[in-house]
Formats: C-alpha cells, sequence, structure tokens
C-alpha cells in the first residue's frame, strides 16, 4: 500500500512532486530547513516537519534526519526530487532499509552509473556507442594513462570517474599537456567528489548535448519518451533546454535509434523508474553515450508537454510495482516545448546570485504556457540554495510558434526585489544562430558572445528560424526577400505566422 509520501527537497520540484501526489489522492509530508519556514513546499504539504539549519549539510542532505521524520509521520514512499540525495545510493539503499519505498531506481543502478567507467563499461558491453576512451573500471595510475593516451589520439579529455557535470575534466591538446592535466583534474576531483580517480575519453568537437528520457518498470518494461535538446548550458548550467532537438525532430529513424540505445543503457543495469541517458552527437549525428541521470531532471517538464505523460505520476505507479501506462506504440510526440530556467541571477554581472525578498512576483499564464515555480510575493530568495526560481515551459504546433509564445511569456513575468536571468533569455530568442538552431554546447561560452555584440536582426533571424524548424518548408521561407524588411516585432511575428500556414 502507498498511501503517505514524503518528499524529501525543496523549491519548485517539492512543489510539482507534491501536486503529483495531490491529484494521486496520496497524502504529503514536506520537510524545510529553517531557511524554508515559509517556503512554498511547506505550505503545499499535508504536514511538514523542520529538519535543521539552512545549511543542505544539517538538513537536506541529513539522511537520518528524513528517515526519522518519514517514521514520525508514517509514511510509505520517499520521493528525492533531484539535487540534495537524489543520486545518492546509500540514500536509496536507507530507504530501503527501514522499509519505505524510494520513488526512483535501485542503490545498485544508481552506483552503477555514479561511476562513469562502471558506467561506460557497462553500456558498452550491452551495444551502446561510447566514445573512445580508457576501457574497464579499476583505477588508472598516471603512468598507465599516459602509455594509453597516444592510441585513443588527442585532443582528449580527462575527466574524473566519480564526476559528471564538469567538474574535475581538463582538455588536453597534446601528450606534452598531459601530466598538469592528470594533476589538475585528481586535485579538482579529490576536493568535490573524495576521489581522484580520472579517466580519458577523446574529445567529441562541436558536440551538443542530447538526452533521452526513460522510464522503466518492475515489470522487465522499458520505453523512452523521445529527446531533449540541452546544448544552451553556460558553464555546465543549463539555461534553456527543447523537445524536440532541431536535429532529430525530422529524423524519425534517429531517434528510434537513440532511444532504442538509451533502453538498453537502461536495462544494462536493471534501471527501474524514470531516468535519462545523456549523449554527445558530432555533427555527422554519430551519437556517443556520456553518463546516465538516475533521477527526476529539472527539465522534464518539456517532454511532458510533447507526449503528454505526467513523468512524476509514472515514476509513483512504478514505485506502486505497477506497469507503465503506455507501450512505446503509444508514445508520440506532438508540436514543440521549450523551457527557460529563471534564475534570481544578475546576467550582467557574471551571473552572480541575486539574494533577497521579492517584493513583486507576477508569473505568465495563458494558452501554451506553463510554469512551475516555488516563490511568490514576499519570498526571501536564501543564499544557501540553488538560484533557479522559476521555469516556464512553453509549448507551440512549432518550434516558432514555441519561440514567439515564450517571447510573449517573458514579457509578462514581473519579478521586483532579484535580478533575474529573464533580460538573457529575452537576447538568446533575438540570436540569429539560436532561432536557426545552429548552436552546440559551446554556443554560450564562446559564439553567443561574439553574436551579442553584432547585434540582433529579428528579419534575418526569423527567415534562419523558418528554415530550422521546418525543412521541408524551405520554398516558404525563401518568399521573405531582404529588401522587405521591417524592424517592427509585430510585423515580423505577423510575417512568420504568414511563412508558417
Ligand atoms: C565531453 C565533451 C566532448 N567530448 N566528452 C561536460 C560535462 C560532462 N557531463 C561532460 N562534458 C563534456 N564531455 C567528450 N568526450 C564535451 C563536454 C561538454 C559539454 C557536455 C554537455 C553539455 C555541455 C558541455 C559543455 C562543454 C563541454
Amino acid at each position: 500500500m502507498l498511501r503517505k509520501v514524503l518528499i524529501a527537497n525543496r523549491g519548485e520540484i517539492a512543489v510539482r512532486v507534491l501536486r503529483a501526489c495531490r491529484e494521486l489522492g496520496l497524502q504529503t509530508v514536506a520537510v524545510f530547513s529553517e531557511a524554508d519556514r515559509h517556503a512554498m513546499h511547506v505550505y503545499y504539504a499535508d504536514e511538514a516537519y523542520p529538519i535543521g539549519p539552512p545549511s543542505p549539510r544539517d538538513s537536506y542532505l541529513r539522511i537520518d534526519k528524513i528517515l526519522s521524520v518519514a517514521k514520525d509521520a508514517q509514511v510509505d514512499a520517499i520521493h528525492p526530487g533531484y539535487g540534495f540525495l537524489a543520486e545518492r545510493q546509500e540514500f536509496a539503499q536507507a530507504c530501503a532499509d527501514e522499509g519505505f519505498v524510494f520513488i526512483g531506481p535501485k542503490a545498485s543502478a544508481i552506483a552503477a552509473m555514479g561511476d562513469k567507467t562502471v558506467a561506460r563499461a557497462t553500456v558498452k558491453k550491452a551495444g551502446v556507442p561510447v566514445v573512445p576512451g580508457t576501457e574497464g573500471e579499476g583505477s588508472l595510475r598516471d603512468d598507465e594513462i599516459i602509455a594509453i593516451a597516444s592510441g585513443i589520439g588527442f585532443p582528449l579529455l580527462v575527466k574524473a570517474t566519480a564526476g559528471g557535470g564538469g567538474k574535475g575534466m581538463r582538455h588536453v591538446e597534446s601528450a606534452d599537456g598531459l601530466p598538469d592535466a592528470l594533476r589538475a583534474a585528481r586535485r579538482e576531483a579529490e576536493a568535490a567528489f573524495g576521489d581522484d580517480n580520472v579517466y580519458l575519453e577523446k574529445v567529441v568537437a562541436a558536440a551538443r548535448h542530447i538526452e533521452i528520457q526513460i522510464l522503466a518498470d518492475t515489470h522487465g518494461n522499458v520505453i523512452h519518451l523521445g529527446e531533449r535538446e540541452c546544448s544552451i548550458q553556460r558553464r555546465h548550467q543549463k539555461l534553456l533546454e527543447e523537445a524536440p532537438s532541431v536535429i532529430v525532430a525530422d529524423d524519425t529513424a534517429m531517434r528510434e535509434k537513440m532511444g532504442a540505445v538509451a533502453c538498453r543503457a537502461a536495462a544494462a543495469v536493471e534501471y527501474v523508474n524514470a531516468g535519462t541517458i545523456e549523449f554527445l552527437v558530432d555533427g555527422e549525428k554519430n551519437f556517443y553515450f556520456l553518463e546516465m541521470n538516475t533521477r527526476l531532471q529539472v527539465e522534464h517538464p518539456v517532454t511532458e508537454i510533447v507526449t503528454g505523460v505526467d513523468i512524476v505520476k509514472e515514476q509513483i505507479r512504478i514505485a506502486r510495482g505497477r506497469k507503465l501506462s503506455r507501450k512505446q506504440v503509444e508514445i508520440a510526440l506532438k508540436g514543440w516545448a521549450i523551457e527557460c530556467r529563471i534564475n534570481a541571477e544578475d546576467p550582467d554581472h557574471d551571473f552572480i546570485p541575486s539574494v533577497g525578498a521579492i517584493t513583486t512576483s507576477m508569473l505568465p499564464t495563458g494558452p501554451g504556457v506553463r510554469v512551475d515555480t516555488g516563490v511568490y510575493p514576499g519570498y526571501i530568495v536564501s543564499p544557501h540554495y540553488d538560484s533557479m526560481i522559476s521555469k516556464v515551459i512553453c509549448w507551440g504546433e512549432t518550434r516558432g510558434e514555441a519561440l514567439l509564445r515564450m517571447r510573449r511569456a517573458l514579457e509578462e513575468y514581473r519579478i521586483v526585489g532579484v535580478k533575474t536571468t529573464i533580460p538573457f533569455h529575452q537576447k538568446l530568442l533575438d540570436s540569429h544562430r539560436f532561432m536557426a538552431g545552429q548552436f552546440n554546447t559551446s554556443f554560450l561560452d564562446v559564439d553567443f558572445r561574439v553574436e551579442e555584440r553584432a547585434g540582433p536582426d529579428a528579419e534575418t533571424a526569423a527567415v534562419f528560424a523558418t528554415l530550422a524548424a521546418h525543412q521541408s518548408q524551405q520554398q516558404a521561407a525563401r518568399v521573405v526577400q531582404r529588401g522587405e524588411r521591417d524592424t517592427s516585432n509585430w510585423k515580423w511575428v505577423g510575417r512568420w505566422e504568414r511563412m508558417h500556414r
């Protein structure tokens, strides 16, 4: 029986999970730190329990305190959300040991995917393409790594075995640079993960970051929900995601291939629940396994919107031991979804976190707009936690419609009291290359900065975007002559709409 769920998280994702529980008629329990006494997830839950000081180490990361609340409140299951304890095998194991259902994968699957060399070796054995690199799963000494390097070829990356997210990663151009890179990567990995093991991968140049959402039940069924395009990142922080990806949208064969490979990777670790397989995709559309995220992700809504599958409800269904609600053939993508992450950061000052009271908060609504947030007027943004305060997800029948809707939605936001990344997103949506779908993982850190200085030209961008969104409608895009340019946004919107008829 699963009647009562504890959400071991805070912010928008705690609210997101609480909503799914509510709709399923489940009782809910929130936990909160001293900084979160007035946080939205506390008000949203049926019951809420304090778990300590603001620092995550003293509250949201305390397995003992969370399990103690779980016992006192007599919950049946625990949802970890993302971040905090979501990918800690000890937590999944401790939940199971204490008789609580962990709404996520087994500890063994988290462990197998958490060690990147074990993950590489395991999925490779299952026929999943991995980037050429060091083989096997044992720890390697510097001399062993140096000996292997020339066989792999340069440039290559030194990566932390316990890593992910770019920490402990070093780019190496030639054999000369390898000893220094190994030293630096090991030091960073030791500091970040308490584990200085590293491995090598050949660099996939100008790659896109595309991930596949999968769902697996306890009956051996594994399905995928298509891809998400996640190349728009700044210093390994995603800022915008979309589903589908421009390069996969018109290539059903590629989606089926990536989807099947992702399911195979999940099956290789007997994965159960929702998970994501990350791939690097090169200019020739070759794709390589990068890592697996064994949790619900921030960007899951874009997949929910184009597939109509409620991923959190599906997670709970799986945790109850039921079969997946849909078969692979019943998954169809409809239209396009784009998510912008709204962070309390100052985009004009190197994205430094902006903390303090939110005096006004008006959120976009209306057709095709979803906002997931954990803040409200009067809420105080704390320096202790992630700076993401809101996500806006816009749907459109085409990428063009979703982009125009996002422009409209971003204009509707009124957040006063803290600086936000909204102006940054507005500039991004003006970028020709972004609109044209011509970007890879280095876009924000390299191309966008250059383009920004050149200044936007909405008309050219609209033509680019149309070309990219509908390769099959290139003819229609060409009717817009350079000579008829007009700077008015409304005329531009109208023209774009006419091109899409
Ligand atoms: C790579 C790569 C190119 N080639 N591996 C960055 C974070 C970590 N999760 C893996 N990362 C990368 N691994 C090979 N063999 C390029 C990146 C990378 C990246 C990956 C995904 C999203 C954004 C990125 C930004 C810079 C580098």
